[in-house]
């Protein structure tokens, strides 16, 4: 756990659903004084007054402004710290999901003494008062987050601890190699055994292959947490917007018999292989018969720039098609031969076919199932949910940080430097991974990444 400990003194309020109307809303109060301000602006029926009320079990009630009027009626619940998920003593007011009414029950909680929670507020407490670690504190913004199962199941293995296992356990192992070269310098007199030394230089190669192996997993990763860019391009005509909106499952595209159809991108999400995937159907590229279809090449060739995976369609039907710039040499573009319902299966089609090209028809959807497939084994491929640990982008460069730190201690120990300039890599290691689960972590990186959270988390 973090060791942090920071109990605030004031107390916080923020509604813990979304924006907008609903049949239902909580409001949330986390602080030394959430329970008198819950106290004095609900009202169980049945006369019990609220202080009273026992440990996460709703109560029906009275919720009441400031100054005593009835707002609604609605559940009520109280978790005393510890057992609570900020750490500290909160209520929750259940309400209708009205604007008006969680408004008035924020602005209750306000007029008693309450102040507006900031964005992970109640989050940052959990982690301050080592409820949960840094990484699993992150886990819950991503389990929000999430829009497709994979991510949901990534997000939640890391909440419940996944990460946080693996980097304690590197960070362990690094710790006691630490002491044992500390001990060291302590007594300068005595040498390290060589078999001591073997057995510590044996200890750095396994955790430097370790997250190694935690770092190969995270194109991948990032992937199924954040989704992918996939982009549609190749010569006109060759039937992209048709297979944009075939992949789609709706005409969102413009489709005519005209090369230089479509001029600006169009985009929309579709799921493949459990990931979110931005589709992007993009100009035909060839030399640009005026400015406006000019421009949207240009863009059709920052979209492939920026792009995780390009597909690459050609006109199957068409020998005279130009031979693609792309080639399936380079790992993120997959070919596309189109129009194959125009030709014969046998018959040879576009020159210079790269072998893995897949054969598909927007018009009658042959191939398609085999591109999503394809798709989904390029960006998350095969991986078991173990090669899929690390998906946060902080936490991969962190793990680069403490790669780079231990090859220097491992190469500095190995050609007998002195152990005072090992150790400073050592610990430069250690605070890598420690920054990962937020072993003391500064207070304004701190709030560089609660304040991407939404309020109310
Ligand atoms: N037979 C057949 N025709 C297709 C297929 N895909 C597209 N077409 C036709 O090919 C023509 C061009 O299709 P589009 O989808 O507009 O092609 P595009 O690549 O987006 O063209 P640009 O936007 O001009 O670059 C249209 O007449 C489509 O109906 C296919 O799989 N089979
Ligand atoms: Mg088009």
């Amino acid at each position: 756990m973090s060791g942090n400990q920071a109990f605030e003194t004031d107390t916080i309020a923020a509604p813990a659903t979304g924006a907008g109307e609903s049949a239902v809303a909580i409001v949330k109060l986390s602080g030394p004084r959430a329970l008198d301000i819950f106290g004095a602006m609900f009202v169980p029926s049945g006369g019990r007054p609220a202080r009273l009320l026992p440990d996460r079990r709703l109560t029906l009630g009275q919720i009441l402004d400031a100054s005593g009027c009835a707002i609604d009626d609605g559940l009520g619940v109280v978790m005393r710290a510890p057992h609570s998920f900020t750490g500290e003593d909160t209520a929750e007011c259940h309400c209708h999901g009205g604007r008006a009414v969680v408004l008035s029950v924020l602005d209750s909680c306000f007029t008693l003494g309450a102040r507006p929670a900031r964005p992970g507020e109640f989050t940052r407490r959990a982690f301050l008062n080592n409820r949960i670690d840094l990484s699993q504190a992150e886990a819950i913004a991503d389990l929000v987050a999430a829009r497709t199962s994979l991510s949901r199941k990534l997000a939640l293995r890391q909440l419940r601890g996944g990460l946080s296992e693996r980097i304690a356990a590197l960070r362990g192992r690094l710790l006691d190699a630490a002491a044992q070269i500390e001990a060291q310098l302590d007594f300068p007199d005595e040498e390290l055994p060589p078999l001591a030394r073997q057995h510590i230089i044996t200890h750095f190669h396994e955790t430097e292959t370790e997250i190694a192996r935690m770092l190969a997993g995270f194109e991948r990763g990032r992937h199924a947490r954040d989704g992918a860019r996939v982009v549609i391009a190749g010569p006109p005509n060759a039937g992209k917007s048709s297979l944009f909106n075939a992949l789609v499952g709706r005409e969102r595209a413009i489709v005519t018999p005209h090369p230089g159809t479509t001029r600006d991108t169009i985009e929309s999400t579709i799921e493949a292989g459990g990931i979110p995937v931005t589709l992007v159907d993009t100009a035909g590229i060839r030399s640009a018969s005026d400015n406006i279809e000019h421009i949207g090449i240009e863009r059709a060739k920052e979209e492939i720039g920026q792009a995780d995976i390009v597909l690459l369609v050609l006109d199957a039907s068409d020998p005279s098609a130009p031979a693609p710039a792309l080639t399936e040499a380079d790992s993120h573009v997959i070919v596309l031969l189109n129009k194959s319902d125009l030709i014969s299966s046998t018959a040879p089609s576009v020159q210079l076919t790269p072998e893995h090209a897949i054969r598909v028809s927007a018009v009658t959807r042959a191939g398609l199932e085999e591109v999503e497939r394809r798709l989904a084994e390029s960006l998350v491929g095969c991986a078991g949910e173990d090669e899929l640990m690390v998906a946060n982008a902080r936490h991969a460069q962190c793990l680069r940080g403490a790669l780079q730190s231990l090859a220097c201690a491992r190469s500095a120990f190995e050609r007998d430097m002195p152990e005072e300039l090992v150790m400073v890599d050592v610990r430069g290691a250690i605070h890598r991974l420690g920054d990962i689960i937020g072993i003391g972590l500064e207070d304004d990186i701190l709030d560089r990444i609660f304040n991407t959270f939404c309020i109310g988390k």
